[in-house]
């Protein structure tokens, strides 16, 4: 083979190993997920990963529209979004959201009814992607990952949700449960499974053996508050930013929210880099009461080794939350 031809191929195989990310969010109540897809945009605008869609698993009726304001802030006016329609998933107010309807955030879509339903957009957005290439960042309740599992053959693909999952997915990088102390207990039932304990326990119970799932506790999260200061100082290069002030009416200028959904974004794009800790692998268990243990392999127990939980010692702390700053500071591409 001529030297070239050798480089092309290898530049072409590089290419295709980039991660394609889906972010699923319950953006609503917390804030942490406008965070969390600003890092989708600005390390796809680095070339970091290619960014697919958004789908949203909390029900509000301006979720559709404000992430359309914010992935058209950042450049992306057409990126798909879909919309939970699970009557079960739950309502629920915010305080930022309302941004939506500001003329300072131009968009098109502007009802839920417009926007694709989300496992629909997740079954062809799976099926156009090259095999095990896809990483689906889940930052809220599993509505829409417990929907897309329990998902027949449709005009998508001929495969059911957990063979299209086996197919296309590289990973699931998900933000949920508690695997440490924290919250001062140890015993934390955390709010993305206990608002959707049933839905979370299928993720648990039925997600493909083969596919690896990296769960991000709230312990995460909580060791990486985000600096007040960066709210304060770094987004001026907009007069009126979209970032800064969904953080200034949730959280105020003085809180350092904790970044557990930033936490899943770097993990899916960057599983290489040393940014985390990972424990060893076994598989979470989801109680009744939506506590999250993990059950380790041993010589009588036998379960998979699918599931990860991410670990921070304090020199990876610094650097992570360091990341997360610069990549949730970087201006919209021009
Ligand atoms: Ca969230």
């Amino acid at each position: 083979m001529r030297p070239l031809v050798f480089l092309m191929l290898l530049g072409a195989s590089a290419l295709a190993e980039k991660p394609r990310i889906i972010f699923d969010t319950d953006i609503t109540g917390d804030v942490d997920d406008v965070l969390a897809l600003t890092m989708c945009h600005t390390l796809a605008d680095r070339g970091a990963c290619e960014f697919l869609g958004v789908t949203i698993s909390k029900d509000n009726p301006l979720t559709a529209s404000f992430v359309d304001a914010q992935n058209t802030f950042y450049g992306r006016p057409d990126l798909p979004i879909g919309v939970t329609r699970d009557p079960t998933a739950q309502k629920r107010e915010s305080k930022y959201l309302k941004l939506a309807d500001s003329p300072d955030y131009p968009h098109n879509l502007k009802k839920n009814e417009d926007a694709r339903e989300a496992v629909d957009l997740l079954r062809e957005l799976l099926a156009k992607q090259p095999d095990g290439s896809v990483s689906i960042i889940s930052v809220g309740i599993a509505s829409n990952m417990a929907n897309l599992l329990k998902s027949k053959a449709d005009a998508h693909s001929p495969l059911d949700g957990p063979a299209l999952i086996r197919q296309k997915v590289k990973m699931l990088s998900i933000m949920a449960g508690a695997f440490a102390f924290c919250n001062n207990t140890n015993y934390h039932l955390e709010a993305n499974v206990i608002n959707g304990i049933g839905f979370m326990q299928t993720v648990a119970n039925d997600w493909p053996d083969e596919v690896p799932v990296y769960w991000s506790g709230y312990e995460i999260g909580e060791a990486l508050p985000f600096p007040s200061d960066s709210i304060a100082l770094d987004f001026g290069y907009m007069p009126h930013h979209i970032v800064k002030e969904a953080y200034l009416l949730h959280s105020g200028p003085l809180h350092r929210r904790p970044c557990w959904d930033e936490s899943s974004v770097l993990q899916a794009v960057f599983p290489e880099r040393g940014f985390f800790g990972i424990s060893a692998a076994g598989r979470v268990k989801v109680g009744d009461d939506g506590f999250t243990r993990v059950v380790t392999p041993g010589p009588s127990v036998k379960v998979a080794r699918r599931d990860h939980i991410l670990t921070l010692t304090s020199v990876q702390k610094a650097r992570m939350l360091e990341a997360i700053v610069q990549t949730t500071v970087q201006p919209p591409k021009k």
